[in-house]
């Protein structure tokens, strides 16, 4: 297992981000501090320049475990559950787009809020059976390449559509892609599993990528949960992916990142 940290390639509102502003001193920050790869947050795919990506991420030795999409959702109201047709073709092109530059790093796109929440007046039903739809399109369109989608359960405060791991296991059956499995991330996992360990096991081999942060969203160490028994839990699961850092800048950004892998990477060690 590798450990990443979560990187915006470009100015970003959302707070669980450790380092936003200018990318490539960020990526050399990074792998600096030990770090094995960069995940991306990236909004328009259209708006990145993908060989200057890959020369700033190579340079530095660094692998892309997974792409971040929720700044669509966050900053442009992209939702594959929106009441409005034209919003959701959008918001299922917005994430197709991010087909090529994952096929460039085997990097996996992860579907978080991009999923939104059920608007007035829409069933919940309504909303799953939108979301299932997106997926599936999403799934096609990366048919014939390597390309995976990870939907991440997301507390309840966050969206109504899928919250545990229970949930998102069954979202995958109706789904029934083999493209299409699931990130977890600890956060989110602490307010809604009732045990990260069993939610864990559960999943299995459909954890396609793995997000830390502590129980009050800082670095690992930061909080209450035991890293320890999470990491023994994904290799006896014989989790192969990479584990990603989503965690708040907090006391600053470097700190936060170097008490991460700190903390991190001795439970790594072979
Ligand atoms: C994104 O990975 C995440 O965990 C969410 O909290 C975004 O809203
Ligand atoms: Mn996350």
């Amino acid at each position: 297992m590798k450990l990443s940290l979560v990187l915006s390639t470009h100015q970003a509102q959302f707070e669980a981000v450790a380092l936003k502003g200018d990318f490539e001193a960020n990526v050399a920050r990074i792998a600096a501090w030990g770090y094995d790869g960069v995940e991306l947050a990236i909004r328009d795919p259209a708006l990145v320049d993908a060989d200057a990506l890959t020369r700033v991420v190579s340079e530095h030795r660094l692998g892309v475990p997974a792409i971040g999409t929720g700044q669509a959702w966050g900053e442009e109201h992209l939702s594959f559950t929106s009441d409005d047709a034209t919003v959701r073709a959008a918001a299922i092109a917005r994430i197709q787009g991010h087909i090529p530059l994952a096929e460039r790093f085997s990097a996996v796109i992860i579907i978080g809020l991009i999923r939104g929440i059920t608007p007035q007046r829409q069933s919940h039903d309504r909303s799953m059976a939108y979301f299932r739809e997106a997926m599936q399109a999403c799934g096609e369109a990366a048919h014939g390449t390597s390309v995976r989608f990870a939907i991440e359960p997301l507390n309840r405060y966050e969206t109504d559509l899928i919250h545990s791991a229970e949930q998102g296991l069954a979202f995958l059956d109706d789904v029934g892609m083999v493209n299409v499995g699931l990130l977890l991330d600890t956060f989110h996992m602490n307010i809604e599993e009732r045990s990260l360990e069993s939610s864990i096991r559960a999943c299995g081999e459909r954890i396609f990528h793995f997000h830390v942060a502590d129980s009050n969203r800082w670095y690992p160490g930061a909080g209450h949960l035991d890293f320890a028994s999470i990491v023994a839990t994904l290799r006896e699961i014989g989790y192969r992916g990479w584990i990603s850092g989503e965690f708040m800048p907090k006391p600053d950004a470097s700190i936060a990142a170097q008490r991460a892998i700190a903390h991190m990477a001795p439970l790594l060690q072979p």
